[in-house]
């Protein structure tokens, strides 16, 4: 399964000395300098694509995705992101419309206000805006596949991923009824996925978990709370552990790293903090503090690649586990989230479902599938490693918006 463990020549490119004096991972000096690119255009635009079947969550229900992407131009070629805020601000304060705003008048000006010299050279200009990680990661995404196809790389590849395919998982919303949740739990088992997802909140928690349990003792099984309880919940979570669950995700408020360290302290079953961990700092704390056993890596989350990749470097050192999360996104964030969930240290299922597990049609060409074995393939081509589907994308389109630089 290990494609080329020592492609790590172009994390140089991506990373910051910092990064570097931390990693295992990286070996090559920085050389912000080699690669100076001018971005000649960002593109917004506003995709609604509806949902196969509507998505709740402790924090409420969707039944269709209003999907922001990103591209930048360049010297003829185009990069795609994806920037994964959701219409309402429940998951994180960020909006779709809180990161057009953003993106527009701030980053994207930043962006084309002289040549890239480098995802770092990138990320230090959006660094002087605070937060807005969803947005910062869209336009990271995009330039980040913009300089894969430049040099003919997959996105894998540019980072130093080492998998020629990767472990999936799927997460499982809340449903009307509990037979409903069992006949999809057999449905996606059926299908090969090595890890379901429960979502969870107070009401639908111990029986039902204990009921997938008991029909599926093998199972890798995990739940995911979205911060519905509280430390008071303490007794209620610790009937969890006889479930022997992979990981119980984000029980708590998504800021509080000191009531998740008094949780994990009481609970056999290890956390794994999915919106607590804003970017690599917060995961450094989260490490040392004893928060958590094990970290969700959303790129958009966290800020985009930059961030990633120094969570994915801060937590290999130290042997803490991470896996890809997901956020419902479209092919072109899915396509971002394999080649992350190639890296070494990810080393548990993603939340990197089928398209079709979202989607009647999805805007990349070919879809997302996943094999028998519940693995998706990384693609080798350039770039994302998927055709974008633009005859698609444009019949859906709800809104756009270009920014082009000033011409000097
Ligand atoms: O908490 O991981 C989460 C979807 C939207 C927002 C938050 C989360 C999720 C998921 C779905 O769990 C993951 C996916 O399949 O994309
Ligand atoms: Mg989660």
């Amino acid at each position: 399964m290990l494609q080329n463990t020592s492609c790590l020549s172009n994390r140089d490119l991506l990373s910051s000395p910092a990064m570097q004096a931390s990693s295992e991972v990286m070996s090559k000096p920085l050389e912000v300098g080699s690669d100076q690119r001018a971005i000649e255009k960002v593109e917004m635009r506003t995709v609604r694509l509806p949902l196969n079947e509507p998505f709740e969550t402790s924090f409420g229900s969707i039944d269709s995705r209003l999907i922001f992407l990103v591209s930048v131009e360049a010297d003829g070629l185009t990069g795609w992101g994806e920037v994964v805020a959701a219409e309402e601000p429940r998951y994180s304060y960020e909006t779709v419309g809180t990161a057009w705003h953003v993106i527009r008048d701030y980053l994207a000006p930043a962006m084309l206000s002289r040549p890239v010299a480098g995802l770092f050279d990138l990320s230090a200009r959006f660094a002087s805006f605070r937060g807005h990680n969803m947005a910062k990661a869209g336009l990271e995404l995009a330039y980040v596949d913009l300089l894969a196809r430049a040099r003919k790389q997959s996105l894998s590849q540019l980072i130093g991923g080492s998998r020629a395919c990767v472990p999936v998982g799927v997460s499982l919303g809340i449903q009307p009824t509990l037979d409903q949740l069992l006949a999809r739990v057999d449905r996606y088992l059926a299908q090969g996925y090595q890890r379901i997802k429960l979502k969870i909140k107070p009401g639908w928690d111990i029986d039902v978990v204990g009921e997938v349990r008991r029909r599926h003792p093998e199972i890798l099984l995990s739940v995911d709370a979205n911060c519905a309880y509280t430390i008071a919940d303490e007794k209620h979570l610790r009937a969890l552990d006889d479930f022997d669950l992979l990981m119980i995700e984000q029980p708590l408020d998504h800021d509080d790293l000191v009531d998740h360290a008094k949780l994990q302290s009481i609970l056999t079953t290890p956390i794994c903090l999915d919106e607590s961990i804003t970017g690599s700092a917060r995961a450094k704390h989260a490490v040392e503090m004893g928060s958590c056993q094990i970290i969700n890596v959303k790129i958009g989350r966290v800020g985009g690649y930059s961030q990633a990749l120094a969570i994915h470097d801060l937590c290999y050192s130290k042997g803490v586990p991470v896996w890809c999360g997901g956020m419902l996104e479209s092919g072109i964030g899915r396509a971002h989230n394999i080649a992350l969930a190639s890296l070494p240290g990810f080393s548990l299922p993603g939340d990197i479902s089928a398209s079709s597990r979202y989607f009647a049609r999805d805007v990349i060409i070919p879809e997302v599938s996943v094999a028998g074995d519940g693995t998706v393939e990384v693609p080798r081509g350039p770039g994302l490693g998927f055709e974008v589907d633009l005859d698609y994308i444009s019949s859906n389109t709800v809104t756009i918006e270009q920014i082009e630089g000033s011409k000097k």
